[in-house]
């Protein structure tokens, strides 16, 4: 399958899964815990995982999926072609709120991202990104991001990193609250990163997440321009969970040696 052919089959599956989703909301949900009582997961989450790994291995066998739920394959490398997926991206939103949830997906070949998604569900929006082709915004070109400074800012950040906190200085959040412009949380990574892309947020940052929250959006970010790193601004690692900071360029430098202090 070349990359316009597979591109086209991953937006099909997106696009399914999504019915699948909004179709769920007339029945009941299973909603458990996972690692933590808040890390949340409902049936529809995994049902969701299956949709998308029992259309890949059945269309594209040699294709492996790294997925949140663990139905995929166990991926200890980044060879040949993987798929990076989030069925659903704010689960608690979905659960509570039916909207700011999406599908992130992204499509790895040897190590490098190729095909990058976001799909605001309930906002029938669908960021893509081909390596080397730019990014969209359903089927409108999204424009490179642009320089930014930290008094003209909206960042977005999770209150918890302002409150004392065992992973981060949060004077250092303080003073960054008190100079930006304002600041928001909306409780999806990949929301967050598709905004920071589409320029509506500046800069967004988290202490912990995982390949498949960040994987979709890193290819994108990069035919944007957005500036992806660590909170110590080191590449990610799509093997393991990382810090993470998208934003755009200018910002970055300003936020990780002026604010932005790990403990
Ligand atoms: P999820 O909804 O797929 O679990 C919420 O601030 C964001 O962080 C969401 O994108 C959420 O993804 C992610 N998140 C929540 N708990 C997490 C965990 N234990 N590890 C990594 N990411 C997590
Ligand atoms: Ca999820």
């Amino acid at each position: 399958m070349n990359i316009h052919t597979l591109d086209k089959y991953a937006k099909s599956l997106i696009k399914e899964a999504a019915n699948n989703i909004k179709s769920s909301f007339s029945s009941t949900l299973i909603i458990e815990s996972k690692s933590e009582a808040n890390d949340l997961v409902t049936n529809i989450d995994k049902e969701t995982e299956q949709y998308f790994i029992n259309h890949i291995k059945r269309d594209l066998p040699d294709h492996r999926i790294f997925g949140e739920e663990g139905f995929g394959d166990e991926i200890h490398d980044l060879n040949g072609y993987v798929w990076m997926l989030d069925p659903i991206d704010g689960t608690m939103n979905f659960i509570h709120q039916k909207k700011n949830f999406a599908i992130s997906l992204g499509i790895y070949k040897d190590g490098v991202g190729i095909l990058g998604y976001i799909y605001n569900v309930m906002e029938d929006d669908l960021l893509s990104a081909t390596i080397g082709e730019g990014a969209f915004s359903n089927d409108i070109r999204i424009p490179t991001v642009e320089i930014a400074s930290v008094e003209q800012s909206i960042v977005g950040v999770n209150a918890s990193w302002v409150i004392p906190n065992k992973h981060i200085q949060h004077e250092g959040m303080i003073k960054l609250l008190q100079t930006v412009r304002g600041s928001r949380s909306y409780g999806s990574a990949a929301i967050e990163i598709s905004y920071v892309v589409t320029g509506r947020l500046d800069a967004y940052m988290s202490m912990r997440l995982s390949p498949w929250d960040i994987a979709g959006g890193m290819v994108i970010a990069k035919e944007v321009g957005a500036v992806v790193t660590t909170l110590t601004n080191e590449p990610i690692n799509l093997l393991q969970q990382n810090t993470f900071i998208i934003s755009k360029p200018g910002l970055h430098e300003q936020l990780l040696s002026n604010y932005i202090q790990l403990k």
